[in-house]
């Protein structure tokens, strides 16, 4: 690649693949990339010990070439288009076509080598989360190696010494790229195939991303205020299901990417962490949970086990993580009442509208106009009505009989007759008390808007 080549390659947005020259990839493995969120079949094993794989949510796992005694990979860090979902597009940077790239997954005692392509228009590096290496493998730039410049190829060897669940991520200008969607997820399976069996085995890790209504980049120097609450750079309604037969055992492993800590929440059944970025946790030292914090730069594997079939929720329990991009100045109105009010602002203010004097959940079924490739607060239609959710939320998609292979259940649960909470039409219940509004029209304050800070 000339010189001339790669200024333009880098120039104006960073939005633009840097190209590698064909002879520079020569020999390397076959190198897989998708273009698409789905969620893809596991991967089973084509030669070594057998083993379960995973599952990854809205992802897949990348294929690797055998040398020798080498499991051989290829990623290449490049700038990727990700559906964040449905109706919304963001430009991210990640690896083989998508962010996240995909999930390596081997074995215990594998020995693998791991090419890494930058197509970036700025230097990176992989670090590998939790992986007992030696220290020049250890992907942090300028300390152990190196930065890899635009356009080249590093080459990472080691044994995968111990088996559990981690993750990579750039240790090069990592607030800007990781900012980006630059992440991975990594599965070692047990040597011995009977260890830590499960039925089903998921993977996701958590991100968020600051991109102003409107707009398809990320902000990158955001500290804290991010707007988009995702699993594996997807958002409700786009994170896909988990899907699990009654009794059978269920293991989701998450790591934490983000800047703050999400307590992940699973409705149904309990659950125990049975693994963490460090190790496996013995099974005397496990206690039941229905909510496992996720801390920041971790990994978390919790395993499971649902006595009742339905569609169960699944997300993070900090309530504005299952939200789309909101303000968060936005002043609580529940009680005001507007009467008379709204026709007069509209003089001053045309357009002006009332949200809020009720609660918020009228947003849920509002058709309000948004900016282009903007997701709404909240949304999502159930088998009752708006589900009101956004960001952070899934389901576990739970029934009897589930055939060994099935990855996919097709519509709601269907509950029994007389197993769903109903209204009550038996008579009175007693006295129901109702007061008045708590604000007059001479005293309050009104915004418009409220939407600074997205
Ligand atoms: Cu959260």
């Amino acid at each position: 690649m000339d010189r001339r080549h790669f200024l333009r390659g880098s120039a104006a947005t960073g939005l633009t693949a840097i190209a590698v020259s064909r002879s520079a990839l020569a020999g390397l493995p076959e190198l897989e990339t998708h273009a698409d969120a789905a969620t893809r079949p596991p991967l089973a094993p084509s030669d070594g010990p057998p083993y379960r794989p995973v599952t990854t949510l809205n992802g897949w796992t990348l294929p690797w070439r055998r040398n020798g005694e080498w499991k051989e990979f290829h990623l290449v860090a490049e700038p990727v288009v990700r559906e964040i979902a449905p109706g919304m597009k963001a430009n991210l940077w990640g690896y083989n076509g998508q962010s996240p790239g995909p999930t390596l997954e081997c074995v215990e005692g594998d020995r693998v080598r791991i090419f890494v392509t930058n197509r970036l228009p700025e230097h990176t590096t992989i670090h590998w989360h939790g992986i007992l290496l030696q220290n020049g493998m250890d992907g942090v730039g300028g300390l152990t190696q190196p930065h890899i410049d635009p356009g080249k190829t590093f080459v990472y060897e080691f044994e995968m010494r111990k088996s559990g669940t981690f993750m990579y991520h750039p240790h090069a200008d990592e607030m800007v790229q990781m900012a980006m969607g630059m992440m991975g997820a990594i599965v070692v399976h047990p040597r011995n195939p009977l260890e830590h069996v499960v039925d089903r085995d998921y993977i996701f890790l958590i991100n968020a991303y600051d991109i102003d209504p409107g707009s398809y980049t990320p902000r990158v120097a955001t500290m804290t205020e991010f707007n988009l609450w995702t699993w594996n750079s997807r958002a409700f309604p786009g994170i896909d299901s988990l899907v699990c037969g009654t009794g059978e055992r269920l293991r989701i492993r998450m790591g934490n990417l983000t800047m703050t800590n999400h307590p992940i929440h699973l409705h149904g059944t309990e659950l125990f962490v049975s693994c963490t970025d460090g190790g496996w946790v013995p099974a005397t030292a496990r206690w039941p949970e229905v909510t496992v914090d996720m801390p920041v730069g971790a990994m978390r594997a919790v395993e499971c086990v649902f006595r009742d079939p339905g569609d169960w929720s699944l997300h993070c329990h900090k309530s504005h993580h299952t939200m789309g991009p909101m303000g968060h100045r936005v002043p609580n109105l529940i009680g005001v009442d507007h009467a008379g009010l709204v026709k007069r602002i509209r003089g001053i203010a045309p357009g002006y509208m009332v949200m809020g004097d009720t609660g918020m959940s009228e947003m849920g079924d509002m058709q309000m106009p948004l900016p282009e490739n903007t997701l709404p607060m909240m949304t999502g239609e159930g088998p009752f009505g708006a589900i009101e959710m956004g960001g952070m939320f899934t389901t576990v998609k739970v029934r009897d009989g589930l055939a060994q292979d099935a990855r996919e259940v097709a519509g709601w649960y269907e509950h029994p007759e007389g197993t769903v909470a109903r209204e009550w039409t038996g008579g009175q219940v007693g006295e129901v008390r109702q007061e008045g509004p708590v604000a007059d029209g001479d005293t309050l304050q009104v915004r418009r808007g409220g939407h600074e800070g997205h």
